[in-house]
C-alpha cells in the first residue's frame, strides 16, 4: 500500500515537471502552429509557461525568383520551404542540394550576417556597383524590400523571395 502510495507520489510529480518545463525552447511550433503568427517582428515563446498541446513543426513554402534587372534575361522560379520561423538561408541551403540549377555564395558579414554574393554563378560586383537585392512579394501580392538580409529574413508561407541582380541606385 506503501509502495503504491509513493509510486503514485512520484508519476504525479512527474507530470507536474513535464507539463511546467513544456513550451520553451523545445524546438517545436508554438502558439497555433502551421505558419501562425508568422512574420517579422512576432516574438517567439508567447506561451511559455502554458499548459497548451505542442503543435507538430511545420514546413513554410516558400517560392524563389532569381531575375536580373539589368540585363532584362529571363527569370528563373523554384519552390522550396523554411522550418517554423525559420531564416530563409535555410530554404535556400535546402534548395542548392535538392537541385543542382539553384547555387549561391555568401560573405560572412561581422554586424549583419550573411552578404548574398552570388546567384547561379553571377556575381555582384563593387566596382561595376551591382548587387543581389533582396524583395518578397507577400501574398496579398505587395511587394517589400525587407531591411535584413538572407540570414535573418524569416519568410511567411507562400513567400515569393525575389533575388534581383541590381544596381546600386536601387538600394533603400
Ligand atoms: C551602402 C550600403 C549597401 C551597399 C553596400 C555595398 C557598398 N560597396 O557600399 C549595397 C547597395 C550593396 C547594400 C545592399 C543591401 N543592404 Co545595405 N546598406 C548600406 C549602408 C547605406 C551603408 C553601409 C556602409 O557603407 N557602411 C560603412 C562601411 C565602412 O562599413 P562596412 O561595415 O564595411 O559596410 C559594409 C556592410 O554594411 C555591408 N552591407 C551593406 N548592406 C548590407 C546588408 C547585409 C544584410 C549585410 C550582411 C551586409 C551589408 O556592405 C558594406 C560595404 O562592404 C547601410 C546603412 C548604414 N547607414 O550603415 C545599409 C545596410 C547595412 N543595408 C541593409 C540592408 C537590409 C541591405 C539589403 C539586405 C537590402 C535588400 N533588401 O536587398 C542589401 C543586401 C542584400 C544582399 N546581397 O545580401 C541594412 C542592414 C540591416 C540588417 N540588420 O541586416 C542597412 C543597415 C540599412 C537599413 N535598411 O537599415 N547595402
Amino acid at each position: 500500500m506503501a509502495v503504491y502510495s509513493t509510486a503514485s507520489l512520484m508519476l504525479l510529480l512527474l507530470l507536474v515537471f513535464l507539463n511546467v518545463t513544456s513550451g520553451c525552447g523545445g524546438g517545436h511550433g508554438q502558439g497555433s502552429g502551421n505558419n501562425g503568427g508568422h512574420g517579422q517582428g512576432s516574438g517567439h515563446g508567447q506561451v511559455c509557461g502554458t499548459t497548451t498541446a505542442a503543435p507538430v513543426s511545420s514546413q513554410t513554402p516558400i517560392h524563389i525568383v532569381v531575375t536580373n534587372s539589368v540585363t532584362s534575361g529571363p527569370s528563373k522560379t523554384y519552390s522550396t520551404f523554411v522550418s517554423f520561423r525559420g531564416i530563409l538561408i535555410g530554404g535556400m541551403r535546402r534548395l542548392q542540394e535538392a537541385d543542382n540549377t539553384f547555387t549561391f555564395t555568401y560573405t560572412e558579414d561581422p554586424n549583419y550576417g550573411p552578404f548574398l554574393q552570388s546567384v547561379n554563378g553571377l556575381h555582384g560586383n563593387f566596382s561595376q556597383e551591382t548587387y543581389w537585392m533582396l524583395q518578397v512579394k507577400l501574398a496579398n501580392g505587395t511587394t517589400i524590400t525587407p531591411n535584413v538580409g538572407i540570414g535573418c529574413y524569416i519568410p511567411n508561407a507562400n513567400d515569393e523571395i525575389i533575388f534581383k541582380y541590381t544596381s546600386y541606385a536601387s538600394h533603400p
